[in-house]
């Protein structure tokens, strides 16, 4: 590295995502040297804060990345599709957000809590798992040590910041157009979100899933290493601005008892177990929204298949979903010495 620290680029910085990605830099305390905001010609002449101080944002080119060392991509699939080879050509390791690479298999897709070990700089590049995914197994993941789970069934709440900047927008438009009576916009979602949910994130595929849902399903079983894992996921748009809220029954090999997962999940790195239904504490958005760790309440048996668990998860998306867990993988390179 430099004498104090790396050159990182965010690209997307104008983004819910990339915003946070830089905050979360700050945060963390991450050694950057020299930090390069990148984005559309469309955000050309804002300007962004780091450490106190401001940065204009640049427009994103395929010359970009000269001298830079890491890079955080959280701008959609096909600015990443296009420019992380680009990159990671000329020696820029990227961290990705989008959807692009994960599912190839020279490209690790990486929850620091759940698979380190499978963390490599070979390919340039490093994914960062979908959002609902990244909670889902960061809470299951001691579980699945203690007793391998052979079966997920998994119904998503998911909040609309997911979608980027103009889907909370357009959920406070419809919020305050109902109030004052005015006209709705509906831009971003195929249905009104205020007041509403829908059980549509992406596309329908062939099978009646969505792109969300088979997101869950398959990388879930890339990141446990599990190819046999049974997993159905039911996804649905809900209308809260932060925070993913997911009800997970699992399928368990041998058996475990309820007070033993939540021990388990007490001692586990990245969990928080919130779980005191009859005084009405069990995790919820609101509480949840601002913070890096993953919640878990609501654990109980599940009584209708043998060795069955049910249990209430939540995580705020853009935090541990996407802009925290990319940071802690930087640092992950960095506590290797991969970087
Ligand atoms: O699903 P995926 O593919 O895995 O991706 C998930 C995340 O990526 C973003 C979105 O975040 C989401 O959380 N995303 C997904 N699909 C996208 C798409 N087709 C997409 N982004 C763009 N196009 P987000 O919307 O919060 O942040 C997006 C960030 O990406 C920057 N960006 C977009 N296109 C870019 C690009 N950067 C470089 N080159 C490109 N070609 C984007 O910067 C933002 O930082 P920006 O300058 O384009 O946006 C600044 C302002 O413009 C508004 N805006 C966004 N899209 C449009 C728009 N205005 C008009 N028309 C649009 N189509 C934003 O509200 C922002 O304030
Ligand atoms: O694959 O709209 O990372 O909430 C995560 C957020 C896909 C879209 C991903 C949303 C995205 C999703």
């Amino acid at each position: 590295m430099g004498d104090n620290g790396y050159n990182v680029a965010v690209v997307g910085a104008t983004g819910a995502v990339g915003n946070l990605m830089i905050q979360v830099l700050e945060e963390r305390a991450f050694p950057v040297k020299e930090i390069k905001l990148l984005a559309s010609a469309r955000s050309l002449g804002r300007t962004l804060v780091f450490r106190g101080k401001a940065f204009p944002v640049q427009e994103l080119k395929e010359d970009s990345f000269e001298g830079l060392h890491l890079a955080l991509f959280s701008a959609g699939g096909s600015v990443s599709r296009k420019f992380a080879p680009l990159a990671a050509a000329r020696g820029c390791i990227v961290i990705d957000n989008s959807s692009a690479f994960r599912m190839e298999p020279a490209i690790p897709l990486i929850v620091p809590e759940v698979n380190a070990d499978a963390v490599t700089v070979e390919p340039g590049i490093i994914a960062n798992p979908n959002c609902s995914t990244i909670q889902m197994v960061v809470a299951l993941k001691p579980i699945h040590d203690a007793a391998r789970i052979k079966r997920i069934v998994v119904t998503t709440f998911q909040a609309v910041s997911g979608t980027g900047k103009r889907a909370i927008e357009e959920l406070r438009q419809q919020v305050t157009s109902t109030v004052r009576g005015e006209a709705m916009v509906r831009e971003v979602y195929p249905h009104q979100i205020a007041f509403n949910c829908f059980p549509h994130i992406g596309a329908f595929l062939e099978n009646g899933f969505s792109e969300e849902e088979m997101k869950m399903v398959n990388e879930t079983r890339k990141i446990f290493g599990a190819p046999e894992m049974a997993v159905c996921a039911t996804t649905v748009r809900v209308p809260v601005y932060y925070g993913h809220s997911e009800s997970v029954n699992i399928e368990t090999a041998r058996p475990i008892s309820v007070e033993e997962v939540r021990e388990l999940l007490a001692r586990a790195p990245g969990v928080q177990v919130v779980d005191d239904p009859p005084k009405g504490r069990y995790p919820i958005p609101i509480e949840v929204a601002g913070k890096d760790d993953t919640f878990v309440g609501r654990i109980r048996k599940d009584p209708s298949v043998r060795n069955g668990l049910a249990m209430w998860v939540v995580a705020d998306n853009i935090r541990k979903g996407a802009a925290t867990n990319a940071v802690q993988i930087a640092e992950l390179l960095l506590a290797r010495g991969l970087i």
